[in-house]
């Protein structure tokens, strides 16, 4: 199954954070790591508090199910020591799973596609940067919904 994930991270030296994660996700069972985007920088979303983020996407071919992507996404969170205190609060690694073949889920832990994704310029601008040709369920193609992001809300670093 062909999926991609968002990587962010704004604390501990952000861009060795999502270095390792993806290390991480290369290293697990079941998953091969296809394509990675160029790391952008970018303010907090809404102007919260915090230092600025980094930003990256990739794409991977797994064999495993959607919910068991997502427990090792977030074993690789507690793994650098994620502590989730507020929403939309500093961290230091998120991933999150943007898109999973064509499959539309909305379960207790998991949507997919990710719901805010096409509004957010540090996950559209990566993804478009690694696939121009792929399609978001329910939404449409990537190339379409690449004009509706600020794209100069993130900076390729
Ligand atoms: N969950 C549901 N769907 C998914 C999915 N597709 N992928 C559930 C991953 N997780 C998914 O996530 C909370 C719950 O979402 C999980 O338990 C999982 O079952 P979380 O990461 O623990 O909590 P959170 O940080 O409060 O929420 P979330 O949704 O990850 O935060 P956001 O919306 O991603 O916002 N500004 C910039 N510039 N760059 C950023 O990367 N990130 C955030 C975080 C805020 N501002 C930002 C950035
Ligand atoms: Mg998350």
């Amino acid at each position: 199954m062909l999926a991609y994930i968002g990587l962010g991270s704004n604390l501990h030296n952000p861009s060795a954070q999502i270095e390792n994660a993806l290390s991480a996700l290369a290293g697990s069972d079941g998953i091969e790591l296809i394509s990675v985007s160029s790391h952008y920088k970018s303010k907090p979303l809404l102007d919260m508090p915090g230092p600025n983020y980094i930003n990256a996407v990739c794409k991977i071919d797994t064999t495993l199910t959607a919910i068991d992507l997502l427990d090792i996404c977030q074993s690789i969170e507690d793994n650098q020591k994620r502590i989730r205190k507020v929403k939309w609060g500093s961290r230091t690694i998120d991933l999150d799973i943007l898109l999973y073949e064509q499959q539309v889920i909305s379960s207790d832990r998991l949507s997919i596609p990710h719901p805010e994704m096409i509004d957010r310029a540090f996950v559209m601008v990566p993804l478009y940067e690694i696939d121009k040709e792929i399609n978001v369920p329910l939404l449409g193609p990537v190339k379409k919904l690449i004009d509706r992001v600020n794209k100069l809300d993130v900076k390729k670093i």
